[in-house]
């Protein structure tokens, strides 16, 4: 097949396929995205295209801080792309133009600062992942010996960082008379715009402390949850489109029906109608977080160490297991409920939709890409929990395994004896824990308590979820998950 999806072909496409029903030429960028992944693209990117038939001013440029792949494959498309939403009854297309330009740092910094210090610019919205922000993940704070933060610190005009970009952008609008903009964090992150907030006034502080004050008075950090469950898209994902929309697509979405987004009302430079699309608009975004981080993330990354090991390739595959199922069953209703106070909300019926969501069969969500940078995400998703836990004087067997699991897996074998390609900022770290830990399981769960930017100060003081983590290794590594989980 060789026409590709682009405007000139909008019109050819098949009648079911839904388009933009507004005049792309006549949109403006009202939100720069920091982090245009997949992720963006089937979540913000497709509210703001259900918007802009009535609101053209808030259209999307998006910025790639780390790979031209997304620019490259989108340019030549006019920066549309199909999105597949799939479940058992099949799959649904759509072609979403809400994106207006995808820009990478590495070629046009100079542009993508122009457009984020543009006064039409209101929102800077993030989803660079945990490892984006550039801090450590047990504290929250700005990791100041990052290299790209030492970079950006030197070089504050040619910054790399997401912190960078943001201050420089920040310290533009300001020299220039232009109103500040909000920063919007959409990353998986305990109180995310707090986080943003620290991270990003710290960076100022250290820029200048009349620009670190700027910031403080200034800057709004609307906190927000978001959930859609968005699986790494597949050579075979995009023939499959391809074939549905009867032009070439060569950067596709595939994603479930599912979409939430709660969002923080804290925009004082205005902002889109993102209710009338759907997302929901509160006061205090937390409670509804700490639910989907640690519910949904929690039992994710619990399900994807256990089940990698195990050797299950998706998540699908980990549920379809009975006594998989089981326990993360029992995971959510035993331990990890009991830490929530959602008065209004039906938390075991949101259990319920998270089985069935994970047991979607046609997403094929590799538990591999869940395992990728289990050092940022363990803190939130596991063991704030175990605190709780801890706090409450309570049982956390199964958080436990859940943790257990991550060192077995990032000391890099799988239960038949294969390596595991470790995608973790930490690696290095794990192969000389591991390596100097050898066969003794107490030795590696120590080598692994020292990662103070996981484990924080306290947590590895606890003997007893010392001693539970040390016969769970034992037991994961001698029995195998599948008789570890009961
Ligand atoms: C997943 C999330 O890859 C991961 O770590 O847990 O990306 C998850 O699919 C989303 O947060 C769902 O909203």
């Amino acid at each position: 097949m060789s026409t590709r999806l682009s405007t000139n072909v909008l019109g050819l496409l098949p009648e079911h396929i839904a388009r933009p029903s507004y005049e792309r030429a006549s949109i403006k960028a009202g939100i720069v995205h920091l982090g245009v992944g997949a992720f963006h693209r089937a979540h913000q990117a497709v509210y703001m295209d259900d918007l802009l038939g009535q609101n053209p001013d808030w259209g999307i440029v998006g910025a790639s801080l780390r790979r031209p792949d997304t620019r490259d494959a989108l340019a030549p498309q006019d920066f549309l792309y199909t999105l597949a939403v799939r479940d058992a009854s099949g799959t649904k297309c759509r072609i979403v133009g809400a994106l207006l330009d995808c820009i990478n740092v590495a070629d046009k910094r100079e542009n993508l600062l122009g457009v984020m210090a543009a006064p039409a610019t209101r929102i800077i919205s993030l989803t660079i992942t945990e490892k984006g922000y550039c801090h450590d993940p047990a504290t929250g704070e700005l990791d100041e010996n990052h290299p790209d933060i030492v970079h950006d610190l030197a070089r504050p005009a040619e910054p790399v960082s997401a912190p960078g970009l943001v201050v420089e952008a920040i310290r533009l609008r300001r020299d220039n008379g232009a109103p500040p903009f909000a920063i919007m964090s959409c990353d998986n992150l305990p109180a995310n715009g707090e986080t943003a907030r620290k991270i990003i006034t710290r960076f100022a502080w250290l820029c200048a402390p009349e620009l670190g004050e700027y910031v403080e008075k200034n800057i709004a950090f609307p906190s927000t949850m978001v959930d859609r469950i968005v699986p790494a898209t597949t050579d075979a994902d995009r023939a499959e489109i391809s074939q549905i929309i009867g032009v070439e697509d060569a950067w596709p979405i595939v994603t479930e029906p599912f979409c939430q987004w709660v969002i923080e009302d804290n925009f004082p430079s205005g902002r889109p109608p993102f209710e009338q699309a759907g997302a929901q608009m509160v006061a205090d975004v937390e409670p509804f977080e700490r639910m989907k981080l640690r519910m949904l993330n929690g039992a994710h990354s619990a399900l994807a160490y256990l089940g990698y090991l195990a050797g299950f390739k998706t998540v699908s595959d980990v549920v379809s297991n009975k006594k998989m199922l089981a326990f993360l069953h029992e995971l959510m209703s035993k331990e990890i409920i009991p830490t929530l106070h959602m008065p209004g909300t039906d938390l075991l019926a949101y259990r319920d939709e998270l089985l069935t969501r994970f047991a979607n069969p046609s997403l094929k969500h590799a538990t591999w890409q869940i395992a990728m940078d289990g050092s940022q995400k363990l803190p939130q998703r596991l063991l704030d929990t175990i605190r709780d836990r801890i706090g409450a004087g309570a049982s956390y067997e199964r958080l436990a395994l859940g943790v257990a699991g991550w060192i077995v897996y990032a000391s890099g074998t799988d239960e038949r004896g294969e390596t595991i390609e470790i995608s973790d900022p930490l690696a290095r770290e794990f192969e000389r824990i591991t390596a100097s830990a050898g066969n003794d399981a107490a030795a590696l769960v120590d080598g692994f308590l020292q990662l103070k930017a996981v484990f924080g100060a306290q947590l590895p003081g606890d003997r007893n979820f010392r001693w539970s983590l040390e016969e769970k290794v034992r037991l994961l590594r001698e029995r195998g998950v599948l008789m570890a989980i009961g």
